[in-house]
């Protein structure tokens, strides 16, 4: 019975997602810059899971957020999720040829335009972003959203950047293929944490921020970003292992081709599962503690947790 209410939630939010992502994209202007825009709304417009727009408009409700500002942010956090991907799969990453169930960005449009198509839409992020001040412009009590606009942009910035996303990108690129087992648990963690929880925390903390809750809930937010950023990135190495490429929609064993060290390497599947339940318990007992309606947010982080793509 929840599992075909929220299931179908689940269906009806990613489609309102969708449909938000979709309008901040960028069309042709008819110029020369054609293959650029082309580009960027590939990889863009291949799906995926839309899980941090997601997690964005559910924290902005939750916190009884109503106005159309969380819409740019969700975009653009989309777009900053989407880059991270397109470069990661070049050849000087990960070389990987599959993602989203179709050919990597530079399998189609060469490696130079995947490279500008990456930095393109990391800019076309904060352009998108910038746009909410265009819901409040002219407005007499505009002053107080426009706060919360100024504070959010602050934390994408923070979140994606050298304090975030892009410092754990580095110690993980700067690791690599040193042999598996020679990342301990701590430095692993510290990837983990910054290169997919920061990416995780952002729309929590966000969608918090734009609809005007407290600090203390802000917090909380951003913890449990983290519990469910660490499983989720755990859970992505099991799958690696595990997974099945199609349903998945990208090439398995992507770890081990690259020598990378994982919470599979480290602990096998078994002990990376039970890993994977116990933040997911976490995360649960934190959204326990918050007021309102969390009852899909819980169904979800647990879905998250079993998750097969
Ligand atoms: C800026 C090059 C660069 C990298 C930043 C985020 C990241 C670091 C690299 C992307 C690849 C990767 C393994 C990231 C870890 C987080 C993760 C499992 C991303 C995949 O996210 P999903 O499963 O993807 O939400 P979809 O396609 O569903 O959106």
């Amino acid at each position: 019975m929840e599992e075909l209410e929220f299931g179908g939630e689940l269906e009806k939010k990613t489609a309102v997602v969708e449909q938000v992502i979709r309008r901040y994209l960028p069309g042709d202007d008819g110029g020369y810059a054609k293959k650029i825009r082309e580009a960027m709304c590939y990889s863009m417009e291949a799906g995926g899971k839309r899980l941090r727009p997601l997690l964005m408009y559910e924290s902005y409700h939750l916190y009884g957020g109503e106005s159309a500002i969380v819409e740019p942010f969700m975009a653009a956090i989309e777009m900053i999720h989407t880059h991270s991907l397109i470069h990661d799969d070049l050849p000087a990453i990960d070389n990987d040829a599959l993602r989203r169930g179709k050919p990597t960005t530079h399998a189609v449009y060469g490696e130079p335009m995947a490279l500008l198509a990456g930095d393109a839409l990391l800019n076309y992020a904060y352009e998108t972003a910038f746009q909410a001040f265009l819901y409040t412009y002219g407005r007499e009590d505009a002053e107080e959203e426009d706060g919360r606009i100024v504070e959010a942009l602050r934390t994408l910035g923070e979140k994606t950047g050298i304090h975030g996303m892009l410092a754990g990108q580095s110690v993980d690129v700067e690791n690599e293929k040193s042999g598996h087992l020679s990342i301990d648990r701590d430095l692993l963690d510290y990837i983990y944490e910054y290169k997919t929880s920061k990416l995780i925390e952002a729309p929590l903390q966000i969608g918090a921020i734009l609809a005007g809750a407290d600090k203390s809930d802000v917090f909380c937010m951003n913890d449990l970003g983290k519990k469910i950023g660490l499983a989720f990135q755990i859970q992505d190495d099991i799958l690696d292992v595990t997974g099945d490429e199609e349903e998945l929609g990208k090439p398995i064993r992507s770890d081990e081709r690259n020598e990378k060290t994982t919470y599979v390497t480290l602990l096998g599947v078994d002990g990376a599962r039970e890993k994977v339940e116990s933040l997911t318990r976490q995360a649960v007992e934190l959204l326990e503690t918050v007021p309102g309606d969390t009852a899909f947010l819980i169904w979800l982080v647990k879905k998250l947790a079993a998750r097969t793509k």
